[in-house]
């Protein structure tokens, strides 16, 4: 289980927690609140200091006006507050869930658990615009990029994920489709010939592979992702997801992407950014 939270000028608090936890509120939860209300009582008393003396409340002839922009105050701050959304997600083999540069869930089932394929729903609260981040990974056993090395079953293995962003009210606000930006840091075997070397070896033959680091601050709403190739939409005949993705009901928006490759990309960084 994740709990986060990201300061920043557009957004205020953003909290997490899992589904089972939805609706309820966590002592992390309250706290993130507290600190918010502290928050805005500081900035309150910084532009309009007068609230906070008793003598304003008793002076009888301003007491209409201040009393009027105390509650447009309170009514602004109120529409600021932290709204909850619900998300799921389903990757072949595993994934990490970023906001706004911070990473706020993660797969809970290995990547080296042998097919690892299931869903994960969990919650997060925030305030104001989001860049949503998701990193995804299809299993390799080392840099050929393959699995079940060295048995009958040798093979590139493939990937693919998918994701619907809800609001409380249940409205969808984010699917995963061709308008997510991806960049791939992984992609192995260049020659998919590997797959039929009785020794492949990576970085030789046909077993060579490209690899990037993850580039800083991926996922955080300034970074530049104009470079990033729009996310490439696969059909759920191509993926074939099984094993928790028949657990969520998908919106008909939602769909499975991944890089240009399905098999030889093996690590995919994925983001959007909604209002
Ligand atoms: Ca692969
Ligand atoms: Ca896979």
């Amino acid at each position: 289980m994740f709990f986060s939270l990201v300061e920043s000028p557009a957004e205020s608090v953003l909290t997490v927690h899992r589904i089972r936890e939805w609706g309820v509120s966590t002592t992390r939860h309250k706290v993130v609140k507290f600190l918010g209300f502290i928050r805005f009582l500081h900035i309150a008393y910084t532009v309009l200091p007068y609230l906070f003396d008793i003598s304003f409340y008793l002076d009888s002839t301003v007491i209409n006006k201040r009393f009027l922009t105390a509650l447009l105050l309170t009514a602004t701050a109120q529409a600021a507050q932290a709204e909850t959304y619900r998300v799921d997600v389903w990757a072949d083999n595993w994934f990490e869930f970023h906001i706004n540069g911070e990473r706020v869930a993660e797969d809970s089932v290995s990547i080296t658990t042998e097919r690892s394929f299931n869903a994960e729903s969990f919650s997060f609260d925030a305030s104001g615009p989001i860049t949503l981040g998701l990193m995804a990974k299809d299993f390799k056993e080392n840099d050929t990029g393959l699995e079940y090395i060295g048995t009958r079953r040798q093979q590139l293995g493939d990937g693919g994920v998918i994701a619907q962003i809800k609001n409380s009210n249940g409205d969808i606000v984010a699917v995963t489709d061709a308008t997510w930006r991806c960049l791939v840091i992984h992609t192995a075997p260049l020659d998919k010939a590997c797959a039929d070397e009785s020794n492949p070896v990576a970085g030789e033959g046909s077993c060579q592979f490209t690899a990037i680091d993850t580039p800083t601050d991926w996922s955080t709403p300034d970074f530049d992702d104009s470079q990033w190739l729009s996310a490439i939409v696969y059909s759920e005949q191509a993926v074939s997801p099984k094993h928790g993705y028949d657990d969520i009901a998908w919106t008909s928006e939602a769909e499975l992407i991944w890089g240009p490759d399905l098999e030889t990309n093996n690590t995919v960084l994925c983001r959007l950014s909604i209002d």
